[in-house]
Parts: structure tokens; C-alpha cells; sequence
């Protein structure tokens, strides 16, 4: 065959070949070790010099319009493939997109949103404060005096003695009051706040982990008494259990920094075997509070014949357990997905009260 034909040949079938494979079975053909042009090309090393010099731009030629056209051929026929595709995978774009993992609100944080909102309405601000407190900000201010049992070691987080500031121990905090001290320390009266936050004490059972959420809750102003209490924890109640049939039970009790001192207590009713709070067929201690010691607001600098108060406090992690049905307090702090998938809450679900603060 000469060299003509056989570039009209390979011409042809590179013409022919309509698929990637068939040019690369053509290209092979003619440009691989074995192929036909590759023979051509070797022959050239036993040819005499003239014989070159006329056939060597001839073999070469070829090679290069063979290479050429295969080039060219194959952009053709990934263009054709692109646009086959093109033509046949489509995106759907008004499929619904896939899911994506999502967390959710821990109820911790769901009832400490739905208090601040509850109180917000009442006009209270919130307030925070450091973990780690001094024993004055955490006991002595409260009038706890140094023989109290909650001072023991066997109850509290003290720090080593050698990381004491101004003379004073370091504890963490065992509840929220120390915030609320802080406040009457730095802000004029009337103060009206919450003081929700970690505390935390020495003990661990099955109702009690070494740290836990507590709220607070502070009001100082003129002509404060046990009725503006009553009224705000009765409020308050209510609107946190979403339900008009909420019961209190005042009950005289003690605390150190309060006098009179009052235990709250709600009444619940039995509905199908469980506690449900509303109606006074049972009672439970859900709050502590009383007037502020006379003691504490001259501890903060105030006048007691001119400011008086109410504090109240009790645990978060209690009133999420009343209110939305778990029943063991360690499985809040475990970080288990499968508690949090259930008992959590959805991101966008903010409390309010127009749409009911658990909605
Ligand atoms: C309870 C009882 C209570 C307070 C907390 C308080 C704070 C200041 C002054 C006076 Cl700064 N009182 N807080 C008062 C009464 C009770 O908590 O059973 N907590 C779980």
C-alpha cells in the first residue's frame, strides 16, 4: 500500500470512528508501537540519504495530518458526548432539598428563654454574673454566717487558699444571689431582675448533679411587701405552666437571707396515674423566696428604712422536668442525641408569650 493510500485510509476510519474507543482503536492503528505509521517511520534508519531526503517529509507529513485529524476528531466527539449529556441529565431544581442534620435547643436553655420572656413581660431585666464568686459576693453578704452548713466543705467548691483575691476565698458559686448582689452593689434601686445560671454543689445522686441551673429572681424599690411577691411568683406561675388553674400554697420557712422567709408550693392533680400541675389535689415545693433581709440590702450599701424587696429562687432543671415530662435529671447533662433529638427544641422555636411560651 503506498503512503497515499494509506493516509486516505486511516482518513477514513478516523472519519468513521464515532466513539472515543473507536478513534483510540484507529489512533493505536496507525500511531502505536505495531501501528502502520510507526512502520513507516522506522523504515526511514535503512533508507540511503537521497531516499530520505525525499520520503522523510512525506512519512512525516502524514504523521502529523494523522495526528492532526485525530486531535481534531476527538475534540468533536467530546463536544458531541458533553452536549448528549447536557441534553438527557437535567437538575431538578424544584426537587426539595436534602435534609440537613439538625440539633436542637437544649430544654435548659428552652425554659431559661421562656422565663426571660415570662419576666421581661413583668418588667425584669436580665442578669448575669462570674461562676467563680468570693465568699463575700456568695455568703456574707447574704448574712449566711460562718458556722452555716452550707459553708461546709462537704457542700461547696472552695478554690486551693493560695488563689484567694483581697482576703477573700474562691468558690463556685453555689447559687445565683451573689449576681444579684453584685447589681444592688452597682445599679441604682428600683431594681427589677432574673439571675438565671450554672451553680454548683458537692453532691451527686439520682436528683442532684454537682452543677445545676438555678434562677433568681430580685426586686428592690419603696413599699415593697408580701402581696407585690405573691402576685409576681402566682404571674409567673401561671404563665410558665400555661395554665389559668395554678394554685399556690405559702408556707412560712427559713433562710438566712430573708425575713420573712415563704416556701412556695403549686398544687397538682392525678391524671392517669401522673403528677400534672393545676387543681390542689396534691402540693409540691416549687419555689423559696421572702422578703430580703434587712441585713443584705444594708450589706449592699442601701438604706433598709427606704428600700425594701422580695427575692425569690429555685431550679431550672426541676421546673423543665414539670413541665415537659422527663424524669431523670442526670440524662440532662449526659449529651445524648438520641435525649436531645427528643426532648430538645427546635431552633426557630422562640418562645413568646402571644403563641404560648412552651409552643
Ligand atoms: C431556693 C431558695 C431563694 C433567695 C433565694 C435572695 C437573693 C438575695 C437576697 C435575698 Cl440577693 N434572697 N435569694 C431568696 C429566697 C430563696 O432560693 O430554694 N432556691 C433553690
Amino acid at each position: 500500500m503506498d503512503i497515499d493510500e494509506l493516509g486516505h485510509r486511516l482518513m477514513g476510519l478516523i472519519e468513521a470512528a464515532n466513539t472515543l474507543d473507536a478513534l483510540e482503536a484507529v489512533r493505536v492503528s496507525a500511531l502505536g508501537k505495531q501501528g502502520s505509521v510507526s512502520a513507516l517511520l522506522k523504515t526511514m534508519g535503512g533508507m540511503s540519504p537521497e531516499e530520505r531526503q525525499t520520503q522523510g517529509p512525506i512519512i512525516n507529513g502524514l504523521r502529523e495530518s494523522i495526528t492532526t485529524a485525530l486531535t481534531a476528531k476527538k475534540a468533536d466527539l467530546e463536544t458531541a458526548e458533553l452536549n448528549r449529556r447536557l441534553a438527557t441529565e437535567r437538575v431538578d431544581m424544584t426537587l426539595p432539598a436534602p435534609d440537613a442534620p439538625r440539633g436542637t435547643i437544649h430544654p435548659v436553655s428552652q425554659v431559661m428563654d421562656e422565663l426571660a420572656e415570662i419576666f421581661a413581660d413583668m418588667g425584669f431585666a436580665v442578669a448575669e454574673g462570674p461562676e467563680i464568686e468570693d465568699d463575700w459576693h456568695n455568703f456574707t453578704a447574704l448574712n449566711i454566717p460562718e458556722t452555716h452548713p452550707a459553708r461546709a466543705m462537704h457542700d461547696t467548691f472552695y478554690f486551693p487558699d493560695d488563689m484567694a483575691r483581697d482576703g477573700q476565698k474562691m468558690v463556685l458559686r453555689t447559687h445565683t444571689s451573689p449576681v444579684q448582689i453584685r447589681t444592688m452593689t452597682s445599679q441604682e434601686p428600683p431594681i427589677r431582675i432574673i439571675a438565671p445560671g450554672r451553680v454548683y454543689r458537692s453532691d451527686s445522686d439520682a436528683t442532684h448533679t454537682p452543677m445545676f441551673h438555678q434562677i433568681e429572681g430580685l426586686v428592690i424599690d419603696k413599699g415593697i411587701h408580701l402581696g407585690h411577691l405573691k402576685w409576681t411568683l402566682e404571674t409567673f406561675l401561671k404563665a410558665y405552666f400555661e395554665r389559668e388553674d395554678v394554685v399556690l400554697r405559702l408556707r412560712p420557712s427559713y433562710f438566712p437571707f430573708t425575713e420573712p422567709s415563704v416556701e412556695v408550693d403549686v398544687g397538682y392533680s392525678v391524671i392517669n396515674g401522673k403528677r400534672v400541675i393545676g387543681g390542689a389535689e396534691g402540693w409540691m415545693e416549687v419555689l423559696g423566696s421572702g422578703m430580703v433581709h434587712r441585713k443584705v440590702i444594708a450589706a449592699c450599701g442601701l438604706d433598709p428604712d427606704v428600700w425594701q424587696g422580695f427575692a425569690f429562687g429555685t431550679g431550672v432543671d426541676r421546673l423543665a422536668m414539670l413541665k415537659y415530662g422527663m424524669d431523670d435529671l442526670r440524662a440532662f447533662f449526659d449529651g445524648d442525641n438520641r435525649w436531645l433529638q427528643h426532648y430538645g427544641f427546635n431552633a426557630l422555636d422562640v418562645p413568646t408569650l402571644s403563641g404560648g411560651v412552651g409552643a
